[in-house]
Order: C-alpha cells, then structure tokens, then sequence
C-alpha cells in the first residue's frame, strides 16, 4: 500500500541492484511422488532430492554479476563509474529472464540449456536531464560474443529509457531542509515543532513527505506535507500535521526549482510570507494538533487479557516435511505438484513451470505490481498514488520471523540482489512449509461408516513490507490440483489529517472530509483507498492451444412433455450457456458468481469426453478481489490500465508482452515502457496461447479497527485456480490423509465382526448393503495400514511413534536478533535504528528511506 515513498522513490530506483542467489547445476531424476504413502521410514525424505532441470530463472548471482561490471568497463560503451559531474552512477544488474519458446524447448524437449543474459539499468545524464536507460547484455558469461543491446523488445513504447525527475536527490533533500527551516516560525507557531536536520533520531521534529502531483518530461510537482517523526514505531504516516507546501522542479537543475503555494485549514496561500501575515491576523484559526502516543504502538503491553499468558495451540511437523526442495536450483516438488522459484528486485518471488504429475498447468505465476490508489479532500491525500514495484517489492522482502510469519516448522530461503555493485541478501524472505487446516478436506457419514480427511496443503509465502505497509503474498497448493494465490496486508495505514478548529466542537471546515474516510483520533482522518494488485498467470492447459469460456449458470422456461399436464406451459428452471471468449478483453468477476471462467483445451477430454479445463474463480479471504473504482485516474495517466478489470484474458506474447506493468512506469505515468491498454488490442484468442492478468486486493476504507495497524484478515483476498473436468475423478483420494470408521460388522467376507448387525442400522441395511460395499470395505482392509484393526482404517501415513516436540519448533530461538545486535561495534546498531528515524525529512528524498530499507534488512534472522 504504499508509503513513505513519493519522492523517496528516486533514489531507490536509482540505486537499484539486482537479486541473486547462485544455484547449482545439476540434474538427476525427480524422486517419485507417489511412493510417499507407502513408506514405513521417514528416511527416504532425507535423500537429496533434485531437481529434473537446471532452473533457467535462476538469478543473476555475485560471480557473474562482477564480470558482468568488468566486461562494461572494458567494453566502455557504457558509462558506469561515474557522470560527467563526477557522481557515480548505480547499476541494477539482474537475470533477464530467458524466452518461453527456448525454455520449454529445453524443459520439454531436450533442447539445449537458454543462453543467460542480464538486464543492467544505468542511470545516465544528458546535461540536467537524467534517465534510467535498460540495456540487455549477454550472452553471459562474458566472451567475446556478448553483446550490449538497448533492450526495447519487452517494452511496447519502443524504448529502452525513461526520464527520471529527480537525478541529485541529495541537493532535493537539502532543499526540503532549508524549506522547512525557512519556515521553522511557521511550523512551530502551527505544529509545536520544527525540522532538524542535526539530529535525526529528535522523536519531537517535524519531517517531511510528499506526493507528485504532475510528472512528465522530467519535470515534476509535488504537495509536501509535515509529518509527525513517528521514530518509536514508524508510525509516520499515522502522524499528518496539516500543513502543506507545493513545490516545482521544471529541470534538474536546482537552481530551476521554486517553492509554491501553502495550504492550511482549507485555505490556500500564496507563499510562506503571506502566511506569515495571515497567522498573526486576529481571526485566524488554528486547528488541532495530530501528536504521536501510546495510540500508534503495535502493542498493548498495559491491559491484557489473563489467557494471553498461556501460549496458543500450535502446528507441528514430527516427522519433517513432506515435500521436496531443492535448494541449488530452487525447485520444490510436493503430492504431484513441482516448480520452479525466481525472485525479481521489482516483482518479488515468481513461480514457473507449474506442473502437476509432470503436466504443465501454468508456464509463469506472479505478482506484476501492486497499486494503491487513494482519495481526499486535502492535497496530498487527493492525488496519492503508489505504484509498489517501483520501490522494490523484491529488495523489500524482509525476513520472515520463524515461528510467527510462518509455523515452527518452516523452511526458509534468502532473496540477494545487486545494487550499487553490492550483492545484499534478505535472509530467510522465503518460507515453505505444510500446513494442515482445522476442517477437513472432505467427510462424509453414512449409516454404517464416516470417512473424513485432512486438508493438508503447501504455502510458499513472502512478504514485502513497503513503506508503511507489508503485503504478505502466499502461493497455495492443494491436494485436489487446486492452486491459491492470496494477499494479505498489515501496516500502517496512510491517514488524512482531520482539521478540526481547537478549544471548539464545530464540525471540520470542509463538509467532504467525511466522503473520503472516518476520524479515529483527535486530528486523524482515515483515507479511503484501492489496493488493486496485478498479477500473472500463463496458464498451459494440456498444451498452449486454450481458450477462455464464459459459462453462465442461467435462468431458463422450457417444456418437457413428461411434464405436462401438471405443469401446461414452460418449467421455471436453469441451464449452463457457454459463450467462449473470442477476442482479447477485460472480464470482471460476476454478480452472484453467475459466470464460471473455464480456460479450456478444447482438443483434450477426460475419460468421459468431457473438455479438460482449469476454473479461475474469486478464491476465500474477506476482501473481494476489486479493480480500480477510479474512472479514468488523473494520477495514473497511462501507467496502470490493467487496473479497470478483474481479469484479462489476451493472447500470449511471452517475450515482446512479458509483463502487465514495468516498474519504471511510476516515472512516466503519461507515456510509461509498458502501456497495458496497448497490449489489449482486440486479438483473437480462441484456441491460443492465452495469458490472464488477475487482481487481488480491495476497496480499503480504514475505521479505527485500523488504527494502530491494519489486520490480516480483513485485509486478505484470493484467488484460486480448480480443475475442472481436468481430472477423471478427484485426485485428492490418492494424496489425502485420513480416516474411514467402519460401523458396520461388515458381511463375512469382509471379516468385520462375522455379519452380525445390529437392530438401528438394519434398516439402512436392507437398502445399502450390497457386494459393491462388501469388495469396497475389503479392499480398505487389506490396503490400509492398519492390518487387525476392521473398524478403524487410516489412510496415508499417522502418527505411531510418542512424540516429542522441541521448544525450538514452537518457539524458535530467536536470540539472534539479540547476539547480532551484541556483537556489532559499539553503537552501529544503534546507529541504524536512528536513521530510520529519520528526523532528516522523513520521507522525502530517498535517503531515509534508503536507511530505512537497510536498517530493514538489519533484522536479519
Ligand atoms: C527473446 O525474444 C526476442 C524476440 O522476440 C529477442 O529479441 C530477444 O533477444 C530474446 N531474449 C533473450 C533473452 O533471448
Ligand atoms: C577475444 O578476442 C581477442 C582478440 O581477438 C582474443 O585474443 C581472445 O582470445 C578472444 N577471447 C575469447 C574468449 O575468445
Ligand atoms: C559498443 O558500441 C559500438 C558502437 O556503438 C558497437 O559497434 C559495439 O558492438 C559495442 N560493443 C559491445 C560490446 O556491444
Ligand atoms: C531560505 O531562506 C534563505 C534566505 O531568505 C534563502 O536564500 C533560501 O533560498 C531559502 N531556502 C529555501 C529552500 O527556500
Ligand atoms: C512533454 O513532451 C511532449 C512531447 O515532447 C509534449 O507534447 C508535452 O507538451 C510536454 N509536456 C510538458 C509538460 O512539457
Ligand atoms: C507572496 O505572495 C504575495 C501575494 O501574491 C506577493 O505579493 C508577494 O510578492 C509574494 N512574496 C514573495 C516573496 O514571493
Ligand atoms: C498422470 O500421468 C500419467 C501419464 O501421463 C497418466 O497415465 C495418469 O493418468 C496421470 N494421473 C493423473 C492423476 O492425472
Ligand atoms: C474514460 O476514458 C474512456 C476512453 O477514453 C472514455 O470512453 C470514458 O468515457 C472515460 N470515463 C470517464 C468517467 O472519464
Ligand atoms: C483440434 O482438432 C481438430 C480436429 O483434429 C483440428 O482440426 C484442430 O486444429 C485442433 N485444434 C487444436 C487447437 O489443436
Ligand atoms: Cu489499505
């Protein structure tokens, strides 16, 4: 959602680096799945497990990256030490990810293994105008073959640049300081503080956010607002003081750059001075002052419940972990499913190569971008707008706090990346692990038995926690072939300021104000807001060859003529209407979930003739998966149009139209790399290889149960895709784990308790027992585990040995933290800490927030 960013953001994605993490090749069968159940010893789960390929996303990793800058250097097309002002320039150097065509090539048949290539970002300077320019270098590793190309081919502007407004953050954050020292009278006549740019950690200064308010050409204009330090608990954007400032950089030059207009209490001033003026006037009205308290701590360490002394029940994993990871190559195999892992700087962890029982169900699966897009009726909440992978939702994957983000028995994986010509790693950003729901999978009592079993599933879930507010984004498998893909969010909202006149009960001056949100604190407004989070999905359904079918579930009059003559004319009733999706277009999820989405291989049928299908469908969660209520946004411009629609369904273009968004679109939002709109251009896609782009999210409008944090679970939603008629029957029977109680003495064959049945199920009896149930309890009986035992029958492995749980599974040891802190030269952490803080302005200009990330990363487990 978004955050401490707007201008923030220049000097993160300056700065940018790319991930990496070096993986092994090898290659060795995959262990098979199916004899799982049959193992007596958990010993075979030991055994390195490999994965069937080399995984051609694997990233960009230290060694290569470093002879990547040795070869530009020598090359020296590419400026990269350092401008013509002598200010070093920062690359970004990550995996470009190889083409569909040759990757299935290689995965599918034999084909040789993708030539490695790498994106580098340059930032580059044209006199004042700086540009973040792409380039595409390989083959790697570098040989006297490898070339350095612009690299236009993913993006439909045709370039390979965007201009970026901001090329010398550290003169725009000199210049906020001086701003906010020039006006050190005003700020502490209205707000009871000041800036101070000596002491960063000052809990009691005022620092500094903004939002743009106009980008184009390299020029841009922003509303600034005072915020409250929030150095306790990053509480910043809880903390809007009221007082705004416009500001104008029309070139990079600083010398071009002009302060604006003041706003405050609804009323918009020419400059400081006639503020100045206005202040010292009789009538003026000064309004409510927004402090930080007890009110924006996380916890609650005063009241408490006496239950919250006894620690809760928690999962466990006795007999470790069911499926299989391979670490060199990032590849995970678990009850039918594999695929492939690879993390991105500015998308974050992407699945590929999804298959179940070695069948390929989606090429690609990933996050694209995430947009919070707010509402107000002061100026810097009316125009906010943050486009997250712009700020990183890869770099910003902080580790994962074992036993809580994810369940004792978790595993983990690190996220590296290079930036600045440094390779960072984000321990532990990853987690894998089994998870077993409190209901069932599937249950069924019957006169003389009860079958019931586990819904045991696989998540792998990360979390990027940007700015203020932390999405957690987990990738689900099921038993049954079903994949899930849910967001969640928690955080800091980002509040309005209420302007409320002091010492008076009158109601605040503009009457909107309560259109856009809801007070929850003295001079704290909520600020209602879309979180519309764009993701892919390159679905493969027994080959490329789908298409998308709208089946409707409507109503129907029809005659039968057995009806007649009770019923003379039409019958009332239903009937499904498939109506196949022809060309490229946006779909929205239907009212009373009226429509099924199928992606349909229209050649392949079941078994039982009928087409093999995967459903896409609005998964669980409280929050619905939404799309942009805003019409035709001011802010967005061009950047994000695959936000007006729930799904999209086009015709795959795996390398020239490879993602929905492009994280730089944040900076030319009227002329962005990747325009969405032009992708959907009205192609037919019946019987093609199709590609849908799906969001989650929801309209956030925050009530004080939002107040001090955001909750997960009224923040989360998904979405799911089932197989429908995919499979013969269910799968889940062959991979689920469970019981089946036998009532019933079954008859003689059986060896039950030799035919006797008792008087209340005779009944029954006469209607269902048959030679079918008989063959039906015998095999159970021989097959199970269970041998002697005829009335209750296990299924899939149980639990036969005393358990003994180790603290460190339900709590693990988390002393790290403390040791790391301990072992570090005097004060350095501390050190950390403060910055973050960041009296320096707060969220202005990308230092603080630059700290911020690191001191992030600090927290590494
Ligand atoms: C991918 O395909 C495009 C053409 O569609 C080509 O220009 C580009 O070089 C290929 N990329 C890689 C990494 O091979
Ligand atoms: C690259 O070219 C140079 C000069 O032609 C040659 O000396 C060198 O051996 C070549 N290197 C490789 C790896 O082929
Ligand atoms: C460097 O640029 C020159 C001229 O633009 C080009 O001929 C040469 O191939 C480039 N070198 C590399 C390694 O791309
Ligand atoms: C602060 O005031 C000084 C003196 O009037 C002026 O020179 C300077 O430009 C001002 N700084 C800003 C950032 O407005
Ligand atoms: C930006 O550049 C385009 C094309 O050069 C031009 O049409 C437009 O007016 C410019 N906008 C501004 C604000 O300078
Ligand atoms: C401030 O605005 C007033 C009213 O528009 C104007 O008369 C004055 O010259 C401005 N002062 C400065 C320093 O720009
Ligand atoms: C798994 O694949 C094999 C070989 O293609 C096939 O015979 C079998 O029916 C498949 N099983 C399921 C559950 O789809
Ligand atoms: C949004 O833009 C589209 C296309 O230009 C136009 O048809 C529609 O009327 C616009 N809607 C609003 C509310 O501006
Ligand atoms: C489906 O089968 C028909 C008949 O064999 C064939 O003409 C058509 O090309 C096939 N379509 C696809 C998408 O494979
Ligand atoms: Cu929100």
């Amino acid at each position: 959602m978004a955050s401490w960013k707007p201008l923030s953001v220049f000097i993160s994605t300056l700065i940018i680096f790319t991930s990496v993490a070096y993986l092994l090749f090898l290659s060795t069968p995959i262990v098979p799945i199916r004899q799982q159940q049959h193992l007596s010893s958990f010993d075979s789960y030991q055994k390195p497990f490999r994965a069937p390929a080399v995984n051609p996303f694997t990233e960009i990793d230290d060694h290569e990256a470093s002879d990547i800058y040795t070869f530009l250097q020598v090359s020296s097309n590419l400026s990269i030490a350092q401008d013509a002002r002598g200010r070093s320039v920062n690359y970004l150097i990550e995996l470009l990810r190889p083409n569909k065509s040759d990757v299935v090539n290689y995965l599918d048949h034999s084909g040789p293994v993708p030539e490695r290539w790498a994106r580098v970002s340059n930032l580059e300077f044209r006199k004042d105008d700086a540009y973040i320019v792409d380039y595409m270098v390989g083959p790697l590793p570098p040989s006297n073959d490898t070339q350095i190309l612009p690299l236009i081919y993913p993006h439909n502007s045709g370039r390979n640049y965007v201009q970026s407004p901001v090329s010398d953050v550290f003169a725009l954050l000199d210049w906020a300081l001086g701003i906010g020292e020039n006006a050190s009278d005003i700020t502490q006549e209205l707000l009871g503080a000041t800036t101070n740019r000596h002491d960063p950690s000052d809990p009691d200064a005022l620092v500094v956010g903004s939002r743009p308010a106009l980008i184009e050409n390299g020029s841009m204009v922003y509303w600034l607002e005072f915020f409250g330090s929030g150095i306790e608990s990053d509480s910043r954007s809880l903390l809007p003081q009221g007082l705004y400032v416009k500001l104008d950089t029309p070139t990079a030059n600083p010398s071009t750059w002009m302060t604006g207009e003041w706003y405050y209490n609804g009323v918009l001033y020419d400059n400081d001075t006639v503020l100045r003026d206005a202040i010292k006037s009789s009538d003026f009205v000064k309004i409510k002052l927004n402090h930080d308290g007890p009110w924006t701590d996380t916890e609650d360490f005063i009241t408490s419940f006496p239950e919250r002394d006894m620690p809760p029940p928690l999962s466990i994993q006795p007999y470790g972990p069911r499926y299989h990871l391979d670490r060199e190559q990032n590849y995970i195999s678990w009850m039918g499913f594999s695929f492939y892992m690879s993390t991105a700087q500015a998308t974050a962890l992407s699945l590929f190569d999804i298959r179940y029982n070695s069948s390929r169900l989606i090429y690609e699966l990933g996050l694209q971008e995430a947009l919070a897009h707010y509402a107000g009726v002061e100026p810097m909440q009316s125009g906010l707008e943050f486009l997250d992978t712009f700020f990183g939702m890869g770099n910003m994957m902080f580790s994962l706090v074992p036993g809580i983000d994810c369940p004792g028995h978790a595993e983990y994986i690190d996220m590296s990346y290079h930036k600045g010509g440094k390779m960072y790693t984000n321990k532990n950003a990853i987690c894998i692990f089994e998870y077993t729901s409190d209901a069932p999978l599937q249950r069924h009592t019957s006169a003389f038995s009860a079958t019931v079993s586990r819904n045991t599933y696989l998540v792998v879930r990360s979390v990027s926690t940007v700015g203020n507010y932390d999405y957690t984004i987990d990738y689900i498998f099921y038993l049954d072939g079903s994949i899930e893909i849910k967001l969640r969010a928690s955080g800091y909202i980002f509040g309005a300021f209420h302007a409320e006149p002091r010492n008076t009960h009158t109601p605040p001056r503009d009457e909107h104000a309560n259109e856009y949100g809801y007070r929850v604190h003295h001079a704290l407004h909520t600020s209602m807001h879309d979180h519309v989070v764009s993701f892919k999905a390159d679905l493969d359904i027994c080959g490329t060859a789908n298409t998308l079918v709208r089946t409707s579930v409507e109503p129907l009059q029809r005659e039968y003529d057995w009806d007649k003559p009770e019923v003379p004319l039409a019958r009332n009733t239903m009937h499904m209407v498939h109506h196949p999706v022809t060309h490229e277009t946006g779909l929205n999820w239907p009212r009373n979930g009226q429509d099924m989405y199928l992606v349909t291989a229209s050649n392949a049928t079941n078994k039982w003739g009928e087409t093999r299908a995967y459903r896409i469908l609005g998964g669980t969660g409280m929050g619905n998966p939404t799309h942009l209520t805003i019409l035709n946004s001011t802010t967005l411009g061009k950047s994000a149009s695959w936000s007006s629609a729930d799904l999209w369904v086009l015709k795959n273009h795996p390398d020239a139209e490879p993602a929905s968004a492009h994280h730089l679109n944040y900076l030319e939002p009227l002329d962005p790399l990747v325009d969405f709109e032009k992708m959907v251009d009205g192609e037919e896609v019946t019987d093609q290889d199709l590609v849908l782009y799906f969001n989650l999210g929801g309209h956030h409008v925050p009530s004080t149960q939002d107040i001090p944090n955001t909750l997960m679970h009224t923040s989360a939603s998904s979405v799911m895709f089932v197989p429908f008629n995919y499979f013969d029957d269910d799968v889940s029977r062959a991979a689920r784990q469970g019981v089946r109680i036998d009532r019933r003495a079954s008859a003689g064959a059986a060896g039950g308790r030799g035919g006797a049945t008792d008087a209340a199920s005779a009944k029954e009896d006469v209607r269902r027992r048959s030679s079918r149930m008989t063959k039906r309890s015998k095999r159970i009986n021989n097959g199970g585990g269970g041998g002697d035992d005829k009335e209750v029958k296990y299924f899939g492995g149980r639990y036969t040995k005393p358990v003994t749980v180790p603290e460190e599974m339900l709590s693990p040891d988390l002393s790290h933290y403390m040791k790391d802190r301990e072992g570090e030269p005097d004060g350095e952490w501390k050190t950390a800490r403060n910055h973050v803080g960041g009296g320096l302005l707060g969220l202005f200009v990308g230092k603080e927030r630059f700290e911020d990330h690191d001191d992030k990363r600090r927290l590494d487990w």
